[in-house]
């Protein structure tokens, strides 16, 4: 081929490629391949619903919906900081998604019940029958939970858990239980004068676990 004709060549093989190029024929050069059948599917934000008992052995215990009976009914003798017998608290998980649990006091009434003893009187200017009580004060409770790796190494005083105080355990899956135990005492922290304050006082209060989705519960 001569030169003026090997270019005559190359001049047409070019408009030839535009031409192809123009008319969409380069898709030629690139592959593609589709993924179809895609769906999202929307379920319910699931339930939450927490039952609970006073039982020495989470896994036979009978479980309910509550109100359930006092787990705390004890005579604190003021002059000893030794603990008492150990409350074990149940509470199961009977929803069906994983949720955190915490724990808080709630309905608190402390109280004079009867009249003040002599050494009561010297520390207590509230000393009529139903006035004002000075045991929460006194009194202290070391909780513990199969629900948390936490370890207290003291038991909190009661008023610790007055003021919205919460105290968060771990999560609790679906279907499980969770074993709280509260062993109660006179507070370590309590002078001798809140010890004289606090006789013949009587302390009722409410015990209140929520599950709930933040590890932070606000009462
Ligand atoms: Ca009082
Ligand atoms: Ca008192």
């Amino acid at each position: 081929m001569k030169r003026s004709a090997r270019w005559f060549f190359l001049a047409v093989l070019g408009a030839a490629v535009v031409m192809l190029t123009g008319s969409g024929l380069i898709s030629l050069l690139s592959d593609s391949v589709t993924v179809t059948g895609n769906r999202a599917e929307s379920g319910t934000l699931g339930s939450h619903d927490v039952q609970a008992a006073v039982s020495s052995d989470c896994s036979t215990a009978t479980y309910s919906d509550g109100p359930i009976p006092a787990a705390i009914d004890v005579v604190l003798d003021l002059s000893t900081t030794e603990p008492l017998s150990p409350v074990v608290i149940c509470v199961k998980n009977n929803g069906s998604v994983f949720t955190h649990l915490t724990m808080h006091f709630d309905n608190v009434l402390d109280v004079e019940v009867g009249d003040c003893t002599p050494s009561e009187e010297a520390e207590d200017t509230t000393c009529e029958d139903g006035d004002a009580g000075e045991l929460a004060g006194a009194l202290a409770l070391l909780p513990s939970s199969s629900c948390t790796t936490v370890t207290y190494s003291a038991a909190i005083p009661f008023q610790s858990f007055l003021d919205d105080f919460s105290l968060s355990f771990f999560g609790v899956s679906p279907g499980s239980t969770c074993t709280v135990t509260l062993t109660p005492s006179v507070s370590e922290d309590a002078s001798n004068s809140v010890l004289a304050a606090a006789q013949t006082d009587q302390l009722t209060w409410d015990i209140v676990f929520t599950l709930s989705d933040s590890l932070i519960s606000v009462p």
